[in-house]
């Protein structure tokens, strides 16, 4: 083990590449942004664009900053093991044809949303100084249960060196342990490299649970099981872990993770009310286990209402340490447009007592639609200096990656994407082509199905 400060702690920002097959399936029950806007014709090229200019705009702004590749979609694989044989484009063909339903959760880009690619334990806080990685089985959809293969292949070839990086099986894709990794875990602390308390916060009980607790309307998408299940495969301990139930009303509102509700960052909880289903309790149990005083900044109902939060995403922001011990809030510029919210954030949030004191809006619009704002779209880890060195890959930004990266968005994306246009052949084709050339440009070698295999 090195001899290293806690000052040599990085937060890494793992933003999700928006894969070319970005649309608007209205695939995600409970997800209102995307029950909204299922039909409407996307524009895959400026989704990847507006993603890459989030990426540059906080690496310019000091902060470390890393990508991780889209998925390969459509998923022929998939379509294969449903029972449609033949090439590739007969295998398109007929699922367009008798399953149309299907070939859309197919050619989902949900990946873009890393906080969902799995749950992250820094070295600091695991009992056997190593970073630890548990894909999320996503099991709530089918487009988004095709992910954690592929993810757990990607984050193993990037955090491959063993002495460094432990990589954990997806937990039993069953709705017992349903897992939606980091939008459902946040991780409370001093500075980054401090010791941390992790919040795990569940919509369900899978085993014992009161069915008055539960959500009427909405699925709740991860469960206490699971998030039990994820803190014991990275060796948490009691001590260092507090399990909060996620108010069932939230996500009867649409608040399909916690990250929709609250974020945090270092010893900073920004939430809304509606949040936790015992505020208190929660608040207590962290205060009991943190070992720096935590700072609640708590948004009442009567400030921000449910609607304006599910719209707006004010808490699906990025919080983000400054080296001055300020913190930096990056909103989806959604939050612009409702007053209350704006106003929140300037009479309450950057005037009020809390370290927060900047606000950066970002347009990340292509991405909000479906229901992804800032935070859905990065997986954070947190690195030390030697750990970011043992990374493989180009997968750190950079500005000549990000330039290679937009000349590439810009070579290979169609600018407009209707369902319909899903069953073209040619746009797999095209995928195909352009992923094969990310992985080259991101040195990660052979991740997808098609580099792996002859047949998918
Ligand atoms: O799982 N949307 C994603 C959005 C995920 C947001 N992530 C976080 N909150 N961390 C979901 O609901 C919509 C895809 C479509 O409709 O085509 C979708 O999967």
């Amino acid at each position: 083990m090195s001899q290293m400060t806690n000052t040599d702690y990085r937060e890494v920002n793992f933003d999700g590449l928006v894969g070319p097959t970005h649309n608007y399936s209205g695939l995600a029950h409970g997800n209102v942004a995307s029950m909204r806007h299922g039909g409407l014709v996307s524009n895959p090229r400026e989704a990847a664009l507006q993603g890459l200019a989030k990426m540059k705009a906080l690496m310019d702004a000091g902060y470390a900053q890393g990508v991780l590749p889209p998925q390969q979609r459509p998923d022929l694989g998939a379509l294969r093991s449903l029972g449609f044989t033949g090439s590739n484009r007969e295998v398109l063909a007929r699922a367009a044809e008798e399953a149309p339903q299907v070939l859309r959760a197919v050619c989902s880009a949900s990946s873009m949303w890393t906080a969902n690619a799995g749950t992250v334990t820094p070295s600091r806080d695991a009992p056997d100084g190593r970073v630890h990685f548990t894909p999320a089985n996503l099991q709530s959809s089918f487009h988004r249960f095709l992910e954690p293969e592929t993810t757990g292949r990607v984050l193993a070839a990037i955090f491959r060196n063993e002495a460094h990086f432990a990589h954990h099986p997806v937990l039993p894709a069953t709705p017992a342990f349903s897992d939606e990794g980091a939008a459902n875990h946040t991780r409370l602390c001093g500075e980054h490299g401090d010791a941390g308390v992790h919040l795990f916060v569940y919509g369900r009980q899978a085993f014992g649970g009161d069915p008055a607790h539960e959500p009427k309307r909405f699925p709740a998408r991860q469960t206490l099981e699971a998030s039990q299940a994820v803190a014991r495969q990275h060796g948490l301990a009691a001590a260092q872990t507090v399990f909060a139930q996620q108010h069932p009303e939230a996500i009867d509102a649409g608040v399909f993770h916690n990250d929709v509700i609250a974020v945090g960052n270092g010893p900073v909880l920004l939430y809304h009310e509606m949040a936790f289903l015992d505020e208190q309790a929660t608040l207590d149990e962290l205060r009991a286990k943190m070992a720096t005083p935590l700072i609640p900044v708590r948004v009442p109902s009567e400030a921000v209402s449910m609607d304006d939060a599910v719209a707006s995403y004010l808490f699906n922001s990025q919080l983000l340490s400054n080296s001055d011990g300020s913190m930096t809030l990056v909103v989806p510029g959604e939050c612009q447009e409702r007053e209350a919210v704006w106003r929140t954030i300037q009479d309450h949030l950057l005037a009020g007592h809390n370290p927060i004191g900047e606000v950066i809006v970002k347009d990340v619009k292509q991405s909000m639609r479906n229901g992804g704002g800032p935070a859905c779209l990065r997986l954070r880890v947190v690195l030390s200096a030697e750990e970011r060195t043992a990374l493989t890959g180009r997968v750190l930004l950079t500005d000549a990656l990000h330039d290679e990266l937009a000349a590439w968005v810009e070579r290979h994306y169609r600018d407009r994407l209707a369902p319909d246009d899903l069953a073209d052949p040619q746009l797999a084709d095209e995928t195909l082509t352009a992923l094969d050339e990310l992985t080259r440009i991101l040195q990660i070698g052979s991740v997808y199905p098609f580099q792996l295999r002859s047949s998918s």
